[in-house]
């Protein structure tokens, strides 16, 4: 389940992935340490997800399959969907700027939420622990 609240513990790439994005170096420093917990309940297709880092805190409310809009923590927009693949969650959304698509997924493993992100060529992680 991906009820809880989780808590980045460790990033994988995720410094190329944002400059991959267009973050420049200055932001993608601040965003490395970003204490980023983000808590999740799940009622059926039907998710709540409260968002806290050092840059803001927001709620979103989606339901799997459906499209909703998002803006990440520098302000680009996107819009897309999660859906689920067995025990994996896994999102695609467009950037509002360029078109471009951000691919996302989320899976349980152990004690930890792996998050994985892939935009134009590159992966990267973000670690979670239970917090
Ligand atoms: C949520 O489930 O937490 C809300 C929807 C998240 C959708 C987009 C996730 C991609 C975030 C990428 C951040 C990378 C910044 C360069």
């Amino acid at each position: 389940t991906f009820n809880g609240t989780w808590k980045v513990d460790r990033n994988d790439n995720y410094d190329k992935f944002m400059e991959q994005m267009g973050i420049n170096v200055v932001k993608r420093k601040l965003a490395a340490h970003d204490n980023l917990k983000i808590t999740i309940e799940q009622n059926g297709d039907k998710f709540h997800v409260k968002e806290s880092s050092n840059f803001r805190t927001l709620e979103i409310d989606f339901t799997l399959g459906v499209n909703f809009e998002y803006s990440l923590a520098d302000g680009t927009e996107v819009s897309g969907t999660w859906t689920m693949e067995g025990d994996m969650l896994k999102g695609s959304f467009t950037r509002k700027d360029n078109g471009k698509t951000l691919t996302t997924t989320r899976i349980v493993q152990g004690d930890e939420l792996v998050q994985s992100y892939n935009y134009e060529g590159v992966d990267a992680k973000r670690i979670y622990k239970r917090g």
